[in-house]
């Protein structure tokens, strides 16, 4: 390939698109928008090891299809004797075809570690020898993120007590408040937020929304959160006769508005349809997107990030982010996160968005999947760019490195960054 620069004005020939499509994607340092990470000030929050990769929900999920074992007595076993049956059965009994399995073997080969091994030793003593800090590092070089942003629960018995603490912030991971006990289960959990110091009752009178306000109001200035977010249902509706519609309207986005940050709503689960496997019980849902076109309509003065569970969703949610600039489309989540799924909604987007929009997000839940999902993403997107490309070229414009640059940038960085305000706030960080 000619060395062409990133300020190079001069169109790129069709060899040369390809290779700098893959330069870009791999020098860009993307941000990860939604994880269930935790920064190491955190404490044990943080999940990492092969132990907690093995026994990851989307795994589980895989090795009842696989073994015998129920669930009832897969939970009798420790967690390193779960982590061990599900090695031997989906990796050594079985071929790991599956994206959640092949994800572990691109982890284990990312360290150099024997991904036909019989069973864990090797990839044990490697993870155990590992500082986090250093590891943490190393890993998101691998992934090539520069940050993650993590969900962060205000009612977690387990985590509010550390945010208490005021934890030191991270630079690499940015707060999300997290509110889906609240909006979801106002019933079961306003008796926490009343405990914790707020005049709420379970009905929601004047005085509540004003205090469940200032429990928001409170929690940012805790978490410093970049947005606040909420997974919802498949059978979300948005008017409603329901408290979570009246706590939405009322006390949610009034308090994102006067916050000055987005409201992130991830629709589509069908909550627990088998609770016996617990983290991996939910399934997926055809969601009703008026109620997205309602919020927007009714509320232009917030802005809502997107992510719709359903691959029937999709070109609906595209349809939106077209009528609302209010609306930023996120992520191939969950059940989605499979190359086949992925590209096809990832040309869709691109055909009617342009660069507009947040392809990707990892939703890692232990630190080291970061590596394989981030890899599977530029692997994928890759083609479809080159395609994007070469259409335009042949319609008569060729495309520059330094546009090429600009598009990836809009897609994993700067789309995010100015729809949450991220350089007024670390500017902000930074002078403080
Ligand atoms: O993808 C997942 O891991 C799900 O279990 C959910 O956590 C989902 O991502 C969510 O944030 O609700
Ligand atoms: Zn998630």
């Amino acid at each position: 390939m000619n060395p062409t620069t990133i300020n190079d004005a001069s169109s790129l020939t069709p060899e040369q698109i390809g290779p700098a499509i893959m330069e870009e994607l791999r020098n860009t340092p993307f941000i990860d928008v939604h994880t269930h990470l935790f920064m190491p000030s955190l404490g044990n929050l943080g999940l990492w090891g092969i132990d907690e990769l093995l026994t990851y929900h989307y795994l589980e999920a895989e090795l009842f299809r696989f073994s015998s074992v129920t669930p009832d007595q897969y939970w009798s076993l420790s967690k390193r004797e779960q982590a061990d049956l599900i090695w031997r059965t989906l990796f050594v009994e079985n071929t790991p075809l599956s994206e959640a399995t092949r994800g572990i073997v691109a982890v284990l080969a990312a360290f150099d570690l024997d991904t036909r091994a019989k069973d864990l030793r090797e990839a044990r003593a490697f993870f155990q020898n590992q500082k986090l800090e250093t590891h943490i590092q190393r890993v998101f070089e691998l992934a090539g993120t520069s940050e993650v942003v993590m969900t962060n629960d205000p009612l977690d018995p387990a985590e509010a007590p550390l945010w208490e603490k005021s934890p030191k912030p991270d630079r690499q991971f940015h707060a999300v408040l997290r509110l889906d006990r609240i909006l979801n289960k106002w019933q079961q959990h306003w008796k926490q937020v009343s405990e914790a110091g707020y005049r709420v009752q379970e009905n929601l009178t004047g005085q509540t929304i004003a205090e469940v306000r200032r429990f928001l109001a409170d929690w940012f200035r805790r978490m410093q959160p970049v947005y606040m977010a909420c997974s919802l249902p498949d059978t979300f509706q948005f008017p409603e006769d329901s408290a979570r519609a009246e706590l939405l309207k009322q006390a949610v986005l009034p308090s994102c508005r006067e916050l000055g940050i987005p409201l992130s709503l991830m629709i589509g689960p069908r909550y627990q349809v088998n609770p016996a496997i617990r983290l991996a019980g939910d399934a997926a849902g055809k969601a009703d997107l008026r109620a997205v076109e309602h919020l927007c309509v009714q509320f232009p003065e917030n802005r809502f990030l997107i992510s719709v569970l359903s691959r029937e969703n999709q070109h609906e949610l595209c349809v939106y982010a077209r009528k609302f600039a209010n609306l930023l489309p996120f992520g191939c989540w969950w059940f989605l996160n499979n190359p086949s799924i992925v590209e096809e909604i990832t040309r869709e987007r691109i055909e009617m968005l342009g660069a507009s929009f947040i392809p990707q997000h990892s939703d890692a839940r232990i630190l080291e999947q970061v590596i394989y999902k981030w890899r599977n993403t530029r692997r994928t997107m890759a083609p479809i760019l080159t395609n994007s490309y070469e259409l335009l070229a042949r319609d008569g414009r060729g495309v520059t490195r330094a546009e090429i640059h600009r598009d990836i940038d809009k897609l994993f960085r700067s789309n995010f960054a100015q729809f949450v305000h991220l350089k007024d706030r670390n500017d902000h960080a930074g002078a403080a």
